[in-house]
């Protein structure tokens, strides 16, 4: 009997479990550049076409394999325009009754497959190093699900950087040997960059056509699409930026886009590399001496640690954790997040870079864009959607704990025990973009005040009843109760911003 395998773009992993469970012989591979999955958020154009040169990529590869492969591309005139709609088809076309797939990295597509007419057979994403059984059983019964203790026993698990039970250098987390502020130079080359081919061409050509409205510059495009290329990323980095990944951490540049980062996100989430493969290279940069403890232990820690922590999260909260709205806010995403047309250097600077290479590094999203709409008081589900969006890198799974967990605190305080909020001083010790901005970092409630300051403040104001008893952030509540009658300026300015927001006026 002929039975069909799905492989969606982001599962080119040639081990993929519904690949290992098929029989190149007899079974037929489906995949498909359709409509709905390009078109769910509006994705950046540069992430539209990385998956689509991807998946052709990795498709030519089965076929070479001896796999025989039904590729719709998007511009297919016989196309149903979704992943359900090809299945249908396909099986159609070739009497097949059945399919074999792995489960999605989103509740949507999940329930998708389950609704499909004819059965498909969802098998458990082995490229994980945590199933979600294993996460359910490590969160059951804990009041606080706290990564670092998850990622000790990932540590345990995986024997990582470990001397029997004990960590190697007697600490499981250098992160205080971490987070220096930005150098003034940067030793690193960034990520290495490839030039397209004739593939990657010709998808950059369709890309440029459908979604020309869409955020986000097409061209250049230099990522890597597929397994050869994105292993050479890795050595790269591994060799470059590595032993510097941990100590600027932290950092930000208004001339550097990737510091120190791997950039290998968006070919992790792909499946063109695994989790082991990226620890072990850097667990042997550490073994022969060149990258110190503090950088790789950090970075195995993102790796083991907060990523599966954050899948974890995903599939143990359900599918309604994406309208977690815990805080109560509803303002709506300010029209800069598109368009960088804004006087804060900051947020102008990473959205800007957001549009150009469809990245930011970690603090950028966090500490930036995220801690902007947090203290806005944005709408968590909008804030997610531009997440999903914009960056190369997002699909829910990961995208969703990220945003609505960490960054926005909408889910009431699974991922984070306190909401990472700050005013202008953090922003300005990590980087130089007060330098260059509009505003005065150093001027609180003033006409050219920053205005993270004022926001900041009110924020904590709005939400006394919720956090004043959080031990964590006591202490900002006796700071702020200290300001006595300074407090109105603050919340005056605050107001005057929010009302200017809410107007669709600049700041
Ligand atoms: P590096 O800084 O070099 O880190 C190495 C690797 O560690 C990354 O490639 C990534 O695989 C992993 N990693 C690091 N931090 C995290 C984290 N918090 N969660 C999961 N993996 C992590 N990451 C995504 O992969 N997809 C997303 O959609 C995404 N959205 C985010 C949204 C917000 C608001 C925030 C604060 C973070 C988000 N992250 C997301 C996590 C992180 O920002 C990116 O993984 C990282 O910036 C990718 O760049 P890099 O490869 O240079 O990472
Ligand atoms: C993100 C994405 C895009 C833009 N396009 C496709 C596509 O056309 N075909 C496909 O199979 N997958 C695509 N993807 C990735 C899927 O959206 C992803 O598999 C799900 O969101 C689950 O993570
Ligand atoms: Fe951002 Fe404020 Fe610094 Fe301007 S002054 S770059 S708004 S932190």
């Amino acid at each position: 009997m002929v039975r069909l395998v799905l492989i969606l773009g982001d599962q080119l992993t040639e081990t993929i479990p519904a690949l290992a469970q098929a029989d190149r012989t007899t079974d037929i591979v489906v995949m498909a550049e359709v409509a709905d999955e390009a078109g769910y958020v509006p994705h950046h154009p540069k992430k539209i076409a990385f998956i689509f040169a991807a998946m052709r990529k990795f498709a030519a590869r089965l076929q070479d394999d001896g796999w025989q492969v039904c590729y719709t591309r998007l511009d297919d005139p016989e196309t149903t325009g979704s992943i359900v709609g090809e299945l249908l088809r396909r099986a159609d076309e070739t009497g097949a009754a059945e399919v074999l797939a792995t489960e999605p990295g989103e509740w949507r597509l999940i329930s998708a497959l389950e609704d499909c007419p004819i059965p498909v057979h969802q098998f458990p994403d082995d490229r994980f190093l945590c199933s979600h059984a294993e996460f359910a059983d490590w969160a059951e019964g804990r009041k606080e699900l706290r990564m670092e203790w998850f990622y000790r026993q990932m540590r345990r698990k995986t024997s990582l950087l470990m001397n029997g039970d004990q960590p190697v250098g007697g600490k499981w987390n250098f992160d205080h040997d971490n987070r220096k502020p930005a150098p003034n130079a940067v030793t690193a080359s960034g990520p290495m960059q490839f030039t397209p081919d004739a593939t990657v061409e010709a998808v950059l050509d369709l890309v440029a056509e459908g979604f020309d409205k869409n955020f986000g510059t097409l061209r250049p495009f230099w990522f890597a699409t597929d397994r050869d290329q994105a292993q050479q990323a890795l050595a790269h980095f591994i060799r470059d930026a590595l032993p510097k990944f941990g100590d600027y951490q932290d950092a930000m540049l208004t001339n550097d886009k990737f510091l120190y980062h791997a950039v290998i996100s968006m070919y992790l989430n792909a499946g063109l590399l695994g989790w082991r493969e990226v620890c072990d290279a850097a667990i042997q940069a550490y073994d022969a001496g060149n990258a110190p403890l503090n950088a790789v232990e950090g970075f195995i820690r993102q790796i083991i640690g907060w990523r599966e922590y954050m899948r974890g999260i995903y599939f143990c909260e359900g599918p309604d954790y994406t309208r977690r709205n815990s805080l109560n806010h509803h303002a709506k995403l300010p029209d800069f997040y598109w368009t960088a047309d804004t006087d804060m250097a900051c947020v102008a600077k990473a959205v800007e870079q957001t549009r150009d290479e469809a990245y930011a590094h970690h603090i950028q999203r966090l500490m930036v864009t995220g801690n902007f709409a947090l203290l806005a008081g944005v709408d968590p589900h909008q804030v997610h959607e531009w997440y999903l969006a914009v960056y190369a890198d997002a699909y829910e799974w990961v995208e969703a704990p990220n945003v609505i967990g960490m960054s926005q605190f909408a889910d009431g305080g699974i991922v984070g025990s306190k909401p990472y909020i700050s005013g202008g001083n953090y922003i300005n010790k990590m980087s130089d973009y007060c330098k260059g901005c509009a505003y005065s970092v150093g001027d609180k409630t003033g006409d050219k005040s920053c205005p993270f300051n004022s926001l900041y403040w009110a924020f904590l104001d709005r939400h006394r009843d919720r956090f004043a008893k959080n031990p964590r952030m006591a202490q900002m509540y006796r700071t702020w109760d200290k300001m006595g009658d300074k407090r109105q300026a603050y919340l005056d300015r605050a107001a005057y911003l929010l009302n200017r927001l809410a107007s669709g006026q600049r700041i």
